[in-house]
């Protein structure tokens, strides 16, 4: 297995979300930037204003940053904390989902069009209805299908919602009860909403139970992702607090998902972040840490490394990069 590879060092970059378009790699990361507000656990001090879009011919070749790809102030319904996006092709046009808080500083997920996979994208007037929380990711699947998953907790606000809907007093369960789940949708023909009410995305454990709220060491709390690999659905994400990056996998997009372990053990850094993606016949993890920051947790900077799975299809754990 090849060393890790950091991908650019004139910006700080993180949650890269990447996708093979027209046979180069494009990648879709958060841009980091020093804002001067103090480190919180609502993660104030990410408070990101653009985007950036870079492309690679090939996984060892030039990085191109294309430049902003969407400003913070383009978007008429912005707030604040331009988070994790991630971009989808459907019909000629790219299709850039993105969080951001609205002007009452609740997250909402908004979309941006664009002829082109690099930008720069045109934002809608207003956040896709009925959406909340943070990290969405669009997985398209062999019918042509397109569903996101979405969701992240604390300062994802994922805990203020039940079924679809705020709650007056956003706690997280207790630890016995089922842990909060990602959420899962697909979208409409167009792309623009969801085309049914988001569903939640089930964990089981190796009894077939439902992850619990107290099991930090395997609950989702951030950064969904998904890929197929021989016929079954790969669902990725960060356990927040405990800084790990594990995987469950499912029959259909939509689950319920069974726990198989960890995809990358702790990186320096608060936030652990992903995707995973195909190229020429091999699957790759593109992640983050802290490390070219001297570990200043908001600026993160994203890399790449080769992942492996074994005969029975399982991820070789790959060791991050914390002490
Ligand atoms: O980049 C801001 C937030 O940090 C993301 O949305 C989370 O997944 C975490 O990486």
């Amino acid at each position: 297995m090849k060393k890790a590879r950091y991908l650019v060092d004139n910006l700080y970059t993180a949650d890269p979300a990447v996708h093979v378009f027209n046979g180069k790699i494009y990648i879709y990361p958060s841009h980091d930037v020093e804002s001067g507000i103090p480190e919180n656990d609502l993660g104030d001090h990410f408070d990101m204003r653009d985007y950036h879009v870079f492309s690679m011919d090939d996984i060892d070749g030039e990085v191109t940053d294309h430049g902003v790809a969407l400003d913070v102030k383009d978007i008429p319904w912005s707030g604040r904390q331009l988070w994790d996006s991630d971009c989808a092709f459907k019909n000629g046009k790219y299709y850039l989902y993105f969080p951001l808080k609205d002007q009452t500083d609740i997250f909402r997920i908004g979309v941006a069009i664009s002829d082109k996979p690099e930008g720069p994208f045109v934002p809608q007037e207003a956040p896709m209805k009925g959406s909340y929380s943070i990290d969405p990711c669009v997985f398209e699947d062999e019918d042509g299908s397109h569903y996101m998953y979405f969701g992240g907790l604390w300062g994802g606000q994922l805990q203020r919602y039940r079924d679809n809907k705020a709650i007056e007093c956003g706690q997280e369960p207790g630890d016995d009860e089922q842990a909060l789940p990602a959420r899962i949708a697909k979208l409409s023909d167009d792309m623009l909403e969801f085309g049914e009410e988001p569903k939640a995305l089930v964990i089981l454990d190796e009894n077939g139970e439902p992850i619990k709220a107290g099991d930090h060491d395997r609950r989702f709390f951030e950064a969904s992702w998904v890929h197929k690999y021989n016929g079954k659905y790969y669902f990725s994400y960060s356990t927040g607090n405990t800084h790990k990056l594990c995987y469950a996998v499912g029959d259909n997009p939509y689950g319920p998902f069974t726990y198989q372990g960890v995809i990358l053990t702790p990186v320096v850094g608060w936030t652990t972040h992903h995707s995973i993606v195909e190229f020429k016949g091999k699957w790759y993890l593109f992640h983050h840490d802290c490390v070219p920051s001297n570990g200043k947790t908001w600026l993160r900077s994203m890399k790449v490394v080769e992942m492996e799975y074994d005969a029975e299809g399982k991820i070789i754990t790959i060791e991050g990069t914390a002490e």
